[in-house]
């Protein structure tokens, strides 16, 4: 119940337009030096920072921004949360950053919503079924919780979805992770931005690094629009940019960057209470907690660095959302925008070393990296902490392309690849 005070000062807000709320994390200038910095304030390169400082006694390290605290593809994804890939390696990562995701809320203090409200995968061909199959049956030996749905259990548990079989995508089964959901985009940034902070990392938006200072193969420095800032320690985490940072650096990255995007509906009442992702068909949904329908598609199919994607891609995704919600045929959609997704040939990502001493790589998340954010910034501090990988991001490394011993997870990145 609202006491007096809450009013009070609810009002007193209200009228001050918040101008007496404390800031949740500061806006220091950049100092000359620092230990280690982190490019990239999206959710990743919070969490790396996050981490070095709490587990790996940072006190003097930074965030370097080009503009706003996830204002990158940690505020344009679809949230999607999930551990269920086909290959060993990955199922190590994303199971460890699932089980993060679990306790993120009380680590950082901060709601996230994580709602664990489960994801299907639908399968809707003879060879989408039969990876599906293999998949959870990965997913099981790897002890990551899985199960088979057949189009009758599919129907009980997301009764609006059409399993006619005679329909454009007939339904042949799915795979259901009940631990599987979705979470709050811009909350994990805030929650770790400022838990982040408390722990004396400086956090400097519109700070653009514009090159790298490098002697005999070591880094000395970065240069940002800010100014030159001495460092031995560069982690580059700015997802689609990460081939502009690398050819800054002098080398370069097996990553396309292009354009993904997403949009959502006006808000209705509930009607899906899960997440289902349809692969083959390129399209998937869930609903948000004020009730607008999230709605994603595929990659395009084109390199670029515009954050909005082209209207073929939109239109395809609600033909067939259409297809296999015939209840939504008449729901007006309100907004579309875009991020830009680095998508490496394996559809993994590359974490660890780079060519050059001292610069290290976060990149390569492509369409699905939010569900990594806690996994991938906790194991990527202690690379950059202790100069070496970590035991479940070394598979990641970027000399995979080289070796030849690739991840392949087309299938379980599928929807938006
Ligand atoms: P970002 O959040 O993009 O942060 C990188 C930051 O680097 C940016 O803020 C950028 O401004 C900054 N930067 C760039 N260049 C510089 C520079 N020179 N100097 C300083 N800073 C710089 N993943 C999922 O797991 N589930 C999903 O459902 C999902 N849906 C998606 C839907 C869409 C439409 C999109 C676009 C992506 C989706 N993803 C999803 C992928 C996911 O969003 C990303 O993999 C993840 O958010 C990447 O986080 P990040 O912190 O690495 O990158
Ligand atoms: O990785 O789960 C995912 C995803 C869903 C939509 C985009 N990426």
């Amino acid at each position: 119940m609202a006491t007096k005070y809450s009013i009070l000062s609810l009002a007193r807000n209200a009228l001050n337009h918040h101008k007496s709320w404390p800031q949740a994390w500061r806006s220091p200038e950049p100092k000359t030096e620092y230990d280690a910095v982190v490019i990239g304030g999206g959710g990743h390169g919070l969490v790396t920072a996050y981490f070095l400082a709490k587990e790996h006694g940072y006190t003097n390290i930074a965030v370097l921004e080009k503009g706003w605290l996830g204002g990158g593809n940690t505020g344009r994804n679809t949230t999607i949360v999930r551990s269920n890939y086909l290959w060993n390696e990955s199922a190590a990562l994303y199971e460890h950053s699932l089980k993060l995701w679990e306790e993120m809320s009380e680590e950082v203090n901060f709601n996230v919503m994580f709602s664990q409200r489960g994801v299907l995968n639908t399968a809707h061909t003879q060879n989408e079924l039969r990876m599906t199959l293999r998949r959870v049956n990965s997913n099981r030996l790897n002890g990551i919780d899985s199960e088979f749905l057949t189009p009758e259990q599919v129907k009980e548990w997301v009764p609006i979805i059409d399993t006619r079989q005679n329909g454009r995508y007939p339904l042949l089964g799915a795979s259901l992770q009940r631990r599987a959901g979705v979470a709050r985009h811009d909350a994990v940034a805030w929650g770790f931005a400022r838990a982040a902070d408390a722990r004396g990392v400086d956090i400097i938006q519109q700070c653009p690094v514009t090159g790298f200072d490098i002697k005999d193969g070591a880094l000395q420095g970065v240069y940002t629009e800010k100014g030159y800032i001495k460092t031995k320690k560069a982690g580059i985490v700015v997802a689609g940019h990460a081939g502009v940072l690398a050819n800054m650096a002098g080398f370069k990255l097996p990553i396309h960057s292009r354009p993904l995007q997403a949009l959502v509906s006006e808000p209705v009442k509930p009607c899906i209470h899960t997440v289902v992702m349809g692969g083959g068909v390129h399209a998937y949904i869930s609903q948000s907690d004020k009730g607008e329908l999230v709605i994603g598609a595929g990659a395009d199919p084109y390199n670029g660095y515009n954050q909005w994607g082209s209207n073929p891609i939109t239109e395809e995704t609600v033909a067939a959302i259409c297809e296999l919600y015939p209840i939504f045929k008449r729901m007006r959609m309100l907004r579309q925008w875009g991020g830009v997704v680095d998508t490496c040939p394996d559809a993994s990502p590359i974490m660890g070393l780079s060519p050059v001493k001292g610069i290290y790589l976060n990149v390569g998340w492509g369409t699905g990296g939010f569900k990594a954010t806690p996994g991938s910034g906790h194991t990527f501090a202690d690379t950059m902490a202790n100069d070496r990988p970590h035991p479940i991001n070394a598979p990641f490394s970027l000399d995979r392309f080289k070796t030849g011993h690739l991840i392949d997870e087309h299938g379980a990145a599928g929807v938006a690849h």
